[in-house]
């Protein structure tokens, strides 16, 4: 059983800032779940460029407001109780417009420190050292 509190992860490798948003990634590819699982924190105003080509999300938030623009230009609301999940791999674009946390679930899951490159995609990674 794998037993952890996010407190504990804070300013540790698991803790990923950027620009845009802060991810706490409290379940890893080496955790032999199958998924990642984290929580981000979105920056309020601000506007991301995401193509997850190489993984599924789901995404739940639980605190702000913000939307997300499909690339056809359909625009849908977030707020808290509001899942997304993008089973076609769906290029788009995520608008914060307070500090938003969310909930996110990656499939394959994510090794550790995958960022955004300049199309939004995080590499496939698929080895990492044995999480404690
Ligand atoms: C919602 C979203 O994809 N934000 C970017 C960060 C990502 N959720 C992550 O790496 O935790």
């Amino acid at each position: 059983m794998i037993v952890r509190n996010i407190e504990s992860l804070r300013g540790t490798e698991k803790e990923v800032k950027t620009k845009n948003w802060s991810s706490t990634r409290l379940l890893l590819h080496n955790d032999d779940m199958g998924f990642s699982f984290h929580e981000t924190v979105l920056h309020p105003d601000t506007e991301t460029k995401i193509w997850y080509k190489n993984h599924l999300e789901a995404v739940y938030c639980i605190e702000g407001v913000g939307e997300i623009e499909e690339d056809s230009g359909r625009k849908h609301n977030i707020s808290p109780g509001t899942i997304y999940a993008l089973n076609k791999h769906d290029r788009h674009m995520l608008r914060a417009f307070s500090k938003m946390r969310m909930i996110c679930v990656f499939n394959p899951a994510l090794v550790g420190p995958e960022t955004h490159d300049q199309e939004g995609v995080y590499p496939l990674l698929t080895t990492g050292e044995k999480n404690v």
